[in-house]
């Protein structure tokens, strides 16, 4: 009665803090938390989620229960909605890449800029830098979610079924498959193809038919998927977006649970992680070569026409910074510069 007074008087700041306390005051565990991946444990990045379950699982003795759903399945394959799901109470525990929540919380998906960070030296510096990661963590924190760790989800290959890329005049009148991202849009029309947005589930028998021409995707996520079976003949080992794969827990949830839990299950995710990024390097390592070894044929840019097609991404790049946060992007800019 106390509480309830006090919301009355306080309004919503009363009630943002009430609300924690009254969920967990009821030890409302679920018996099972739902988290989405786009991809099943066959590829990197869903077997990132497997691990971090099961991790969760063992160290609560089953105490915090969470079942994957590959397939972004809890949003019908619309891994667009999956942000709005998770502030909605379908989701319990994201393990995805922002890029696809750009509709929802468009600055979490800074670390996509087109050629932002070029290696993964650039990329460590940056995942590396405490407050710079401070900083997104709150912008997650204000999109809906506790942040938990950083994975990562691949640099990005463009492939296509029509003829080698290496100069921007080869992408010319390309339909090209992207995900949700108006910025992939962007990049792809800038260098002249004709970009087309669908979800992964949309995606391959759309390439299968040869509606689309053209993908981009880790070429670990290539080859999981067998996407040289779907008529694509042709690989660009550019590198020019790698997302984070981000592991977190929408607020409503994670507030329920104690502090104990909440430190198991930030630990679990934090190996998880690390376990995540060291699959995905490997495969990396090797993927240009397994990719060859199915008769795709593999161009890797030389340093040259890696400029080039820097330059040719540097409008869209400037319009995207300032649709991010631009002194974070500075900043960034900063931290890869120093490498
Ligand atoms: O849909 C894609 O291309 C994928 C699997 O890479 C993402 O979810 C961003």
């Amino acid at each position: 009665i106390k509480r309830r007074s006090l919301i009355r008087l306080a309004g919503p700041l009363a009630a943002a803090v009430a609300l924690p306390r009254y969920a967990f005051a009821q030890g409302a565990y679920k018996s099972e938390y739902k988290m989405s991946t786009v991809v099943p444990p066959a590829f990197a990045w869903g077997k990132g989620g497997e691990i971090f379950a099961n991790l969760v699982r063992e160290r609560t003795g089953g105490r915090i229960n969470i079942k994957q759903y590959p397939g972004a399945s809890l949003v019908q394959g619309d891994q667009t909605r999956e942000l709005t799901a998770a502030r909605q109470g379908v989701i319990d525990v994201l393990c995805g890449a922002p890029i696809n929540w750009s509709g929802t919380a468009r600055e979490l998906a800074v670390f996509t800029l087109p050629f932002l960070m070029p290696d993964h030296k650039a990329w460590d510096a940056v995942m590396n830098n405490s407050a710079l990661m401070n900083e997104y963590f709150d912008m997650v924190r204000k999109a809906g979610a506790e942040p938990l760790a950083v994975g990562e989800t691949g640099y990005r290959q463009i492939s296509n079924s029509k003829r080698p890329i290496t100069r921007p005049e080869d992408m010319k009148g390309l339909k090209v498959r992207v995900v949700g991202s108006p910025m992939y849009g962007d990049i792809m029309s800038a260098m002249g193809a004709n970009p087309t947005f669908m979800s992964w589930a949309d995606a391959q028998p759309a390439l299968a038919s040869g509606a689309v021409d053209a993908q981009e995707n880790p070429l670990e996520v290539f080859l999981a998927a067998k996407i040289h079976t779907l008529g694509q003949k042709y690989v660009t080992k550019w590198n020019y977006s790698n997302d984070i794969l981000l592991f977190a827990v929408p607020n409503q949830i994670w507030t329920s649970w104690t502090p104990a839990d909440q430190k198991i299950v930030r630990e679990a995710a934090q190996d998880a992680a690390r376990q995540q990024v060291q699959l995905v390097r490997k495969l990396f390592d090797e993927d240009a070569q397994r990719v060859a070894a199915l008769g795709v044929e593999v161009h890797v840019p030389t340093p040259g026409e890696m400029k080039t097609w820097q330059t040719e991404t540097r409008r869209p790049y400037a319009r995207w910074k300032a649709q991010f946060q631009p002194t974070f992007v500075s900043k960034i800019e900063e931290v890869v510069a120093s490498t």
